[in-house]
């Protein structure tokens, strides 16, 4: 069980058009006023997108630019080295750019051919059903923000690098988009929160933090590993266990540390095979179905 709206920092908008980015305390960016007016600048015109119209464009800053760098340069030998194959073609074949921040619709424009996926702009949590239902239409939600500069190596909460260099990467392969379409399509057949809670509970230890079995050695596909140059160093040190939808309903944890439990796939046809199906089967009755099973 699983609060996503915990990761992200929530923004709100008075009734004369003020935006506000509440950041928690212990966020690196919370006494940090010019970090906070960045934060402000770029979420209120995503706050006031509507479907239809352009996306807004973002001049990134030298400072925003050189945080990129810094991740893509560390992310590079940790991916050849410990990403799946399946990433490195996706990546591969997406070409983002290293130096600096690309634009959503750079990036829309790239995953078209490959996939068929286009990026949406987030000024911070979108709502479980229209994210995770979005998907289903080759949508996918991201936000324009970047990480504090204090804290490259690691964030809670999902930023643009997360987005697009852990997620577009893994869209950009075809096999790897279909899971997250059944997926959408899953929660697009919940009639009940908990239906939903459940389908993202599953993403969660499959497309964010899923690890793979793959030439004999562990590697990681889940977005959140490979958007992290902190975290993926770590992610062999953590309990793997086989995947088991059941359990990564019901496991609890913590969001604010690297995660100390994960669940493998053994090699790409269990994620595009059995976590696919899944998705693809699921229903509101589930649930109840594999709480039995496991009894
Ligand atoms: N921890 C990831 C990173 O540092 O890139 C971001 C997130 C992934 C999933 C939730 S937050
Ligand atoms: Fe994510």
């Amino acid at each position: 069980m699983f609060d996503e709206g915990q990761l992200y920092s929530p923004v709100t908008a008075d009734e004369d058009g003020s935006v506000t980015v509440h950041l928690a305390d212990d966020h690196p960016g919370a006494k940090d006023e010019e970090y906070r007016r960045r934060r402000v600048e770029i979420a209120a015109p995503a706050l006031a997108w509507q479907p239809g119209e352009p996306v807004p464009r973002v001049e990134y800053t030298d400072s925003e630019n050189e945080i990129w760098r810094t991740v893509c340069r560390e992310l590079a030998p940790k991916h050849e080295r410990l990403a799946i194959r399946g990433f490195l073609e996706g990546k591969e074949a997406l070409g983002l750019p290293t130096d600096h921040v690309p634009q959503l619709d750079e990036v829309s424009a790239g995953l078209g051919p490959l996939s068929g996926f286009r990026l949406h702009p987030a000024a911070g949590l979108v709502p479980l059903d229209v994210f995770y239902g979005s998907l289903a239409d080759g949508v996918f939600h991201s936000t324009q923000y970047l990480r504090h500069a204090s804290q490259p190596l690691y964030t809670p909460e999902p930023d643009i690098i997360h987005e697009v260099v852990g997620h577009c990467n893994l869209l950009a392969n075809p096999a790897i988009a279909q899971v997250k379409r059944r997926a959408g399509e899953a929660a697009r057949r919940c009639e009940t929160p908990e239906g939903l809670q459940y389908v993202a509970d599953v993403f969660w230890f499959t497309i964010e933090f899923g690890v793979m079995h793959e030439d004999g050695e562990l590697r990681a596909y889940g977005a959140g590993l490979l958007s992290s140059y902190g975290e993926i160093e770590e992610f062999r040190g953590a309990e793997i266990r086989p995947v088991d939808f059941h359990q990564m309903a019901t496991l609890a944890y913590d969001i604010s540390h690297y995660q100390p439990i994960l669940f493998a796939c053994d090699g790409m046809g269990e994620l595009t095979d059995r976590v696919a199906g899944f998705f693809a089967d699921f229903d509101d009755d589930t649930p109840a179905r594999l709480a039995h099973e496991a009894a």
